[in-house]
C-alpha cells in the first residue's frame, strides 16, 4: 500500500552553532568496560531541546580513534540515554551548525516505519563547506542483531552487524571489549610475549580510545584491557583497515624472535603515522617453574607478571 502524505511537516527548532577547536586525545568518562560515555560527566557538550521537550546532547569523542561526534538524549539533562557515535567527524578548527528536528518521513520512501509519530532527525553542517550530513533516529539507533552496538558503529568495528556475537565467545559485540578475538588457548612462547607486551602498553596508554593490535599470527588474540576497545587483526587486516579508515587508531604491534641463547627478542613499536612510530627491543625468557617472563635489562633481571 502507497499513500502519498506531506513530506516535511514541521522542521528545524534550533540553531546553536558551536565551534571546537585544537587537537588532542581526551579522556571520556566510562564503566570500566570501556563502553558507556557518560554525558553528565562532559566538560564540553553542547544541549539542544527538541520540541518534545526532550534534551539531545552533542559531544566530541575519538573512542572509536577518530574524532566525531556523539549524541545522547535525556528528560532531565541528567540521566542520559547510551551515547551513539555520529559518524559525524570532528574537523579541528571548523564551526559546526548541529540542529535536532522533526519532522514527516515521506511513506513512499519508508513504507515498514510507523509514520503515525514524527521521526526525529539530526542535521550538522560545517561552515566552510556546502556538505552537510543528515541522520534520521532510526538510522542512528538502528541495531539490526540487538547486540547493544549500533549498525553504524559495527561498521567503525568491522563486526558483524547481522550476527550478534562476532568472535563467537558468548559475548555480545556491544559488550565485548575483543570483538573480534575469541580465545587465550594454546599459545606458542612466542605468542604470550607478544600478549604480555601488548597488554602492558595498552594499559599505560593515556586514553580509552579503540586501539589495533597486529595478530603475530592467524591466532588471533584476546587481550585483557582495562578500558576501552581493542580490535585484533592480521598485518593485512591492518593494511586494509588504514586503506578504508585512514590512520587516527594507534596501532600496536610487537615482533618476537628466538634467540639461539633460548632467549626471546621483543621488538615493540606503536605507530600512529607511518611516519611517527615509537618502540623499544627487550630480550626475555621464558621461566617454566613459574610460568612466567623473566626481562633482561640494564644488566639486571626482572621477573615479570
Ligand atoms: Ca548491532
Ligand atoms: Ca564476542
Amino acid at each position: 500500500m502507497m499513500m502519498k502524505m506531506n513530506r516535511l511537516l514541521l522542521i528545524v527548532l534550533f540553531f546553536p552553532i558551536w565551534a571546537f577547536t585544537g587537537t588532542g586525545m581526551e579522556q571520556v568518562p566510562d564503566d570500566g568496560m570501556g563502553n558507556i560515555l557518560n554525558p553528565a560527566e562532559l566538560p564540553e557538550k553542547i544541549i539542544i531541546r527538541d520540541a518534545g521537550q526532550r534534551y539531545w546532547t552533542f559531544f566530541r569523542s575519538s573512542f572509536y580513534g577518530f574524532d566525531e561526534f556523539w549524541t545522547a538524549y535525556s528528560t532531565d539533562k541528567e540521566n542520559w540515554s547510551r551515547p551513539l557515535c555520529t559518524g559525524i567527524p570532528v574537523l579541528p578548527g571548523k564551526s559546526y551548525q548541529i540542529r535536532v528536528g522533526l519532522h514527516q518521513i515521506d511513506i513512499d520512501w519508508f513504507p515498514p516505519f510507523d509514520f503515525s509519530a514524527p521521526q526525529q532527525y539530526f542535521r550538522a553542517a560545517i561552515d566552510t563547506t556546502v556538505d552537510g550530513y543528515t541522520i534520521l533516529k532510526s538510522t542512528l539507533y538502528k541495531d539490526s542483531d540487538s547486540d547493544g552496538l549500533s549498525d553504524l558503529s559495527e561498521d567503525v568495528l568491522w563486526t558483524q552487524p547481522f550476527n550478534m556475537d562476532t568472535d563467537d565467545d558468548s559475548l555480545a559485540d556491544g559488550y565485548d571489549t575483543n570483538p573480534l578475538a575469541a580465545h587465550n588457548i594454546g599459545f606458542t612462547v612466542e605468542e604470550k610475549l607478544h600478549q604480555y607486551i601488548l597488554e602492558f602498553e595498552m594499559n599505560e596508554f593515556p586514553s580509552n580510545q579503540l586501539i589495533i593490535a597486529e595478530q603475530p599470527s592467524e591466532h588471533p588474540i584476546e587481550y585483557k584491557r582495562k578500558k576501552g576497545i581493542v580490535l585484533s587483526l592480521s598485518p593485512q587486516g591492518c593494511d586494509a583497515y588504514l586503506a578504508a579508515h585512514g590512520y587516527g587508531v594507534p596501532i600496536l604491534t610487537c615482533n618476537v624472535t628466538p634467540l639461539e641463547s633460548g632467549r626471546y627478542q621483543a621488538f615493540f613499536q606503536f605507530f600512529i603515522s607511518p611516519d611517527d612510530a615509537w618502540g623499544y627491543d627487550s630480550i626475555f625468557e621464558w621461566d617454566v617453574m613459574t610460568q612466567s617472563f623473566l626481562l633482561f635489562q640494564s644488566g639486571k633481571v626482572w621477573q615479570v607478571p
